[in-house]
């Protein structure tokens, strides 16, 4: 029996792949449309199909792809034939009249008329929401595919259909059905249907269990399947900590490399230092890359991370088995997965260049949802205050956040602790103050203040114009939009995060920080998001070895209080 064919409206927006995985991994087959005419015909001829409109990354660049290549038409007459339609992220935005993202106020489809999309206020919380987060309540007639109020679903976005209460009412009487979802105090769209439409907010590729399910009833047309709550059905979790509604990520990261045999391991270092201590002074083997996020998947990770840690030493060309590795690994792992290793501008051999833009477009066609760049935002950030303060504006924070939205860009910072007698002591090469902090823990020579160099090429070389403060304000004012913190001091340790460092720099930003190196039992968890509210943390060496699994993690923070998915 020939497989059922869903359609797959494709923009060239992000990755598409893990959408296509999660589709097949249902039985079905994929076809994208390319343009406009393909669906133009489609249509004409009254086919039965079920579309997908996908999206990420910034709302002004989607719908004006959707213009330049011929697709409004057909999807308003497609919508008009009362066929079912899945939009998700961006694709669900792209429904409505306009967003404050974009500056030009480009129109949207309007099929959730008269209502527009502005920014959460960052005030209060980090911004973008990257994480799970629930629905809140369900303003709807009609059942949703099964949505469920007590599972958790990947969210990452900056803009929403944030709403009053009045607005609620207005959309309800025109027979919109609503699952809302609030992130902090503010309330916004995380689902919408109407008809045939059905549109998320988060990602049902990017969900789990939860999100595969969804696709699932979607794809057997059950719109009506599981039990419909009644209309503004209320889900109460207030007994748990949450971070203004999303959970506590746990994130499981693989540091990937070629061992001496060249075979593709994870391996993990202490102090970044990956060999073995014994005479034979072998790369540490941990496992298989792909088996190893499968594993971590399976145990309840929220996310996984890839680090090709001596892309340095390659050229993008020896980089493929890590694209490999992301597209193998994105067909059974239902979670964000991000890459980091060699993101930047690529000059080969041949003297061609490759820009990062095209190599981080490699990694997301592969299944990547963000890619982490570490040396190349050093020497971006200190660029930036060699020019005098002032941004080039081509370098691969800006080129690939422009393109792919500040959600699929990762800073991966790698700190080392330096005590500093005063803060007129932290002077960069420039003659300018680095910023410092007064410390908990004074140094060897009893000094008091501390600052974080922060190291190129895996600690192999160090700023001597930036230290973790400058590199992730100015990054972020360039366009990243999460930070991944490591700890060369604490890396491999088990013997907890460095909270000081965790706090100043969760202080410095206002986008997600994810808290990285020392984690050695689940109670150093519970610490730093005790200690000093970061939005996740991350840990390699304990579960690689196997002491503990990440769920053990996950029951912990849980039975002391913490939202987490479980
Ligand atoms: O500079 O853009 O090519 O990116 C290189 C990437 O590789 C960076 O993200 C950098 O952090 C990483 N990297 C480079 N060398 C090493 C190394 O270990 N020799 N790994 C390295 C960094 C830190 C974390 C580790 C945590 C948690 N490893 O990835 O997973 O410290 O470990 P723990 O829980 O066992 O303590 P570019």
């Amino acid at each position: 029996m020939s497989k059922e064919v869903l359609y797959i409206i494709d923009v060239e927006s992000g990755n598409l792949q893990s959408l296509q995985n999660a589709i097949e991994h249902l039985g079905c087959e994929i076809k994208y449309l390319k343009d406009g005419f393909e669906l133009q015909k489609l249509v004409s001829q009254k086919k039965q199909m079920k579309l997908i409109l996908p999206g990420v990354g910034n709302y002004g660049h989607f719908v004006k792809q959707l213009y330049n290549k011929n697709f409004r038409k057909p999807i308003l007459e497609y919508i008009e034939l009362g066929n079912p339609l899945f939009g998700i992220c961006v694709g669900l935005q792209a429904l409505f009249k306009s967003s404050s993202e974009d500056e030009y106020q480009s129109a949207g489809l309007d099929f959730v008329s008269d209502t527009s999309l502005t920014k959460f206020d960052s005030s209060s919380k980090s911004v973008p929401q990257i994480g799970w987060n629930h629905i809140d309540s369900l303003v709807s007639s009609e059942g949703m595919y099964g949505l469920d109020l007590d599972k958790k679903f990947y969210f990452v976005h900056s803009y929403a259909a944030i709403l009053a209460d009045a607005e609620i009412e207005t959309l309800r009487k025109k027979g919109y059905d609503l699952a809302l979802g609030k992130y902090g105090e503010e309330k916004f769209i995380a689902a919408v249907s109407k008809g045939n439409v059905f549109a998320t907010q988060f990602h049902p590729e990017k969900s789990g269990i939860a999100g595969i399910n969804l696709l699932r009833e979607f794809l057997n047309g059950n719109k009506n399947s599981g039990k419909l709550e009644h209309p503004m059905a209320k889900k109460v979790d207030a007994n748990l900590k949450t971070l203004n509604g999303l959970t506590y990520r746990i994130i499981a990261c693989l540091d990937v490399r070629s061992n001496d045999q060249g075979d593709l391991v994870v391996t993990k270092g202490d102090q970044y230092d990956v060999r073995e201590k014994d005479s034979e002074n072998k790369i540490r083997n941990l496992g298989k890359p792909v088996k190893l996020a499968e594993k971590y998947y399976l145990q309840g990770a929220d996310e996984v991370t890839f680090l090709n840690i001596t892309s340095f030493k390659n050229s993008p060309l020896q980089d493929l088995p890590m694209l490999e590795v992301l597209k193998e690994a994105s067909k059974t792992v239902f979670v964000p997965l991000t890459v980091g290793g060699g993101i930047k501008d690529f000059v080969q051999p041949s003297g061609e260049v490759i820009s990062s833009l095209h190599v981080a477009e490699l990694y997301f066609k592969s299944g990547a949802d963000k890619v982490s760049i570490g040396s190349d935002a050093v020497y971006t950030v200190e660029k930036y205050f060699i020019n005098g303060e002032k941004a080039t504006g081509d370098s691969p924070i800006e080129l690939i956040s422009k393109s792919y939205g500040v959600q699929a860009v990762v800073i991966s910072v790698d700190p080392r602790r330096k005590y500093v007698k005063s803060p007129s002591d932290a002077i960069n090469s420039l003659g300018k103050p680095i910023k410092t902090f007064k410390t908990k823990f004074s140094g060897p020579n009893s000094e008091e203040y501390v600052y974080y160099e922060v190291s190129m090429k895996g600690g192999r070389e160090f700023s001597a114009i930036i230290g973790a403060y400058e590199l992730v304000t100015i990054a972020e004012k360039l366009g990243a939009g999460e930070i991944l913190l490591n700890c060369i001091d604490k890396d491999g340790s088990n013997s907890g995060f460095d909270l000081e460092l965790v706090d100043f720099i969760k202080k410095s930003v206002r986008i997600p920080v994810i808290a990285s190196s020392g984690a050695g039992k689940p109670e150093h968890f519970l610490e730093v998001f005790e200690a000093t509210g970061v939005d996740a943390a991350l840990g390699a060496g304990m579960f690689h070895r196997g002491e503990y699994e990440v769920n053990d993690v996950k029951q912990y923070l849980n039975k002391h209080g913490y939202s987490v998915r479980m």
